[in-house]
């Protein structure tokens, strides 16, 4: 068995729309009522697995869910009063940031030896507490064999986003691991989305060993400026840990938490006189997928916003200048998953595993990319504008291109 990180992307749903759903994300409350481009979307989403394909990575994906969702438009009992907004919830596409999916927690780490997965309540947001059930169904095909354990999403008194706020630091994908999990105290101007007691009960019930776990706080500074998830401002790999220096309440106190769990921590920070706080979320310098290249190094995949940004390319030429352990900083386009507040490290949930234990149906090499392109190109609305929310004529052809995509990846026991 050889244990592999593999990062399932969320393909990016027919149903694409900017409704400025989320309080607290800038980039999804700015850009509301902007028209969106649901096949260029999809298409940025899979040139961002073909880009990592071609570094050597693992690379798998996760459906879209069915939307418009029925049983909560149902539930809502919609009248002409009914703010326009919860009806847009229906018509999400938030699904395709799967960072948000679930907490894994690898084999290495856990009492039983298996992988164990906890799919994300989400209920801080009304669009996106609708997932966990549709998650979990995926979830349970692709992870259905005997060395996974999927379990149901923490109760909803609890708050819980997933791995945007867990990150795991070991020697080796495949050597055990320590896990830290990120939590925000509520009181701020913005929502706290994480709850310390929905961590507390995802590290117990994946039976981490509690000097393997680590709970650290946001910092609220941070959560203020529009970092809804840690994964805006950290993101770790292996023995490092990037971050902003304003990330933590407490960040001396972070890192000997961390060190005192793992000591091998590496800390690459960026300083607030480098780039601000605000222009690193601006241009999400953080939500990179950091990963380990086959050769050897770390690259960290950036989204070309970053290239963008006078301050924020300065300090990352400085970076690779420097004999640190981040080697090649490459940018993607993922702009309209960009613009509701998703970035690259967003749109993937990273599972170690043996990729020959997954559910092949849910694996991407070159041709499956291809034909996941084919059926995007053929079915998904080129253009959705705002007004278009609710329509029966686009309820049908973004049920009717999820079904095709379906029908070409052979899963449509998920109709
Ligand atoms: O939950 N945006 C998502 C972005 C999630 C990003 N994920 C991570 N950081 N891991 C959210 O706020 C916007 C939808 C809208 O406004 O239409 C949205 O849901």
């Amino acid at each position: 068995m050889s244990l592999r990180e593999i990062n399932f992307d969320g393909i990016v749903g027919p149903s694409h729309n900017y409704a400025g759903l989320s309080l607290g994300n800038i980039a999804s409350a700015s850009h509301k009522g902007d028209p969106s481009y649901p096949r260029a979307a999809a298409l940025q989403g899979v040139a961002k697995m073909r880009h990592n394909l071609g570094l050597g990575l693992a690379q798998g994906f996760l459906l879209p869910l069915p939307r418009p969702n029925r049983a909560f438009l149902e539930a809502i009992a919609p009248d002409e009063d009914t703010p326009p907004a919860l009806v847009a919830a229906a018509w999400s596409a938030s699904s395709m940031w799967t960072a948000n999916a679930a907490t894994v927690s690898p084999a290495p780490d856990t009492r039983d030896g298996k992988c164990h997965l906890t799919p994300a309540n989400l209920v801080t947001m009304p669009h996106r507490a609708q997932e966990w059930q549709d998650t979990k169904a995926q979830l349970d095909l692709a992870f259905g064999g005997e060395g996974f354990v999927v379990h149901d999403a923490v109760m909803p008194s609890f708050g819980d986003e997933g791995a945007a706020n867990h990150m795991r630091f070991c020697e080796g994908h495949d050597a055990p691991g320590v896990e830290v999990f990120v939590w925000g105290r509520q009181g701020g101007r913005y929502p706290a989305r994480q709850h310390e007691q929905a961590s507390r009960i995802v590290a117990r019930s994946h039976g981490l060993a509690p000097a393997r776990a680590v709970f650290i706080e946001q910092n609220p500074e941070a959560i203020a400026a529009g970092a809804f998830h840690n994964d805006v401002v950290s993101v770790a790999n292996e023995r490092v840990l990037f971050t902003h220096e304003r990330a933590y309440a407490d960040q001396a106190g972070a890192y000997d938490a961390i060190r005192a769990a793992f000591p091998a921590l590496q800390v690459v920070e960026v300083p607030e006189t480098s780039v601000s706080l605000e222009e690193a979320i601006r241009t999400y310098l953080f939500n990179a997928q950091l990963v380990s290249l086959p050769e050897g190094g770390m690259a960290l995949v950036v989204p070309s916003e970053c290239r963008e940004s006078e301050s924020v390319w300065s300090w990352v030429e400085t970076m690779l200048g420097s004999n640190g352990p981040i080697r090649q900083v490459l940018p993607v386009d993922v702009r309209q998953s960009m613009a509701n507040g998703g970035g690259p490290a967003c749109l993937r949930l990273r599972v170690v595993a043996d990729p020959d234990a997954v559910d092949p149906r849910f694996m991407v090499d070159e041709a499956k990319a291809g034909r996941i392109e084919q059926v995007v190109a053929e079915h998904w609305p080129e253009q959705i504008d705002p007004a278009d929310i609710g329509s029966d004529s686009l309820a049908r052809s973004v049920i009717d291109a999820r079904r095709a995509l379906l029908d070409a990846l052979e899963l449509s026991e998920l109709a």
